[in-house]
């Protein structure tokens, strides 16, 4: 079984490659972000308090988003493995992730962390801004906002994952596909 947390900034690639991967290894995406923006769509309850956050560039509760994962584990007992994208996101939702696993006999077996330089993270979601219409994505200040959230709760996840000798770190700067190549490489050494 293969679980992989596909971590990085915003920006940094991680939807772009979780795509391929999913299609490469036979794996479930589980993409908080998406689903958030679903639940916005659907105009439900959750969707609503969400988008208040995400409209600021601040992480949405933690208890949130993790029941929300829960329910996605629950759902499918028999995956060969998911793919999270944009979750974990605080040491909480690391610590109830690997909870859940546990619960199911099953671990995480890598991390993968695309480093992408600021610049180059506020060129590509503002150009996404442009095509998608996504709200988060059009406004610098919001961006800056996202970025110091990663920088303050995130990053700190790269060391709760090297002490269990699962951090590997890619530059997510270059071709989809030469990036798409080296996250391959690695999971196929694992
Ligand atoms: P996400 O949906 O996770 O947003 P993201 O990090 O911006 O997207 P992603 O990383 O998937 O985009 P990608 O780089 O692939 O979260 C949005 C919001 O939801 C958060 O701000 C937060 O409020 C909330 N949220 C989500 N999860 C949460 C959690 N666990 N806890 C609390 N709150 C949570 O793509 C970016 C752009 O770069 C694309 O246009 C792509 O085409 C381009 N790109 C990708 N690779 C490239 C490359 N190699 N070269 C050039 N461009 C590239």
């Amino acid at each position: 079984m293969l679980n992989i947390v596909l971590f990085g900034p915003p920006g940094a690639g991680k939807g772009t490659q979780a795509d391929l991967l999913v299609k490469k290894y036979n794996l479930i995406h589980l993409s908080t972000g998406d689903i958030l923006r679903s639940e916005i769509k659907e105009g439900t309850s959750l969707g609503l308090e969400a988008k208040k956050l995400m409209d600021d560039g601040l992480l949405v509760p933690d208890d949130v988003v993790i029941g929300m994962i829960k329910s996605k584990l629950d759902k499918n007992p028999k995956s060969q493995g998911f793919i999270f994208d944009g979750f974990p996101r605080t040491q909480k939702q690391a610590k109830e992730l690997d909870n859940l696993l546990n619960h199911q006999s099953k671990s995480i077996s890598i991390m993968l962390a695309l480093v992408v330089d600021d610049k180059e993270l506020i060129k590509r979601l503002l150009n996404r801004g442009i095509s998608s219409g996504r709200s988060d994505d059009q406004d610098e200040k919001i961006i800056a906002n996202r970025i110091n959230e990663y920088n303050i709760k995130t990053t700190p996840l790269k060391d709760y994952y090297a002490s269990q000798n699962k951090l590997h770190e890619i530059s997510g700067t270059g071709s989809v596909l030469d990036i798409a190549k080296k996250l391959n490489n690695i999971i196929d050494n694992l």
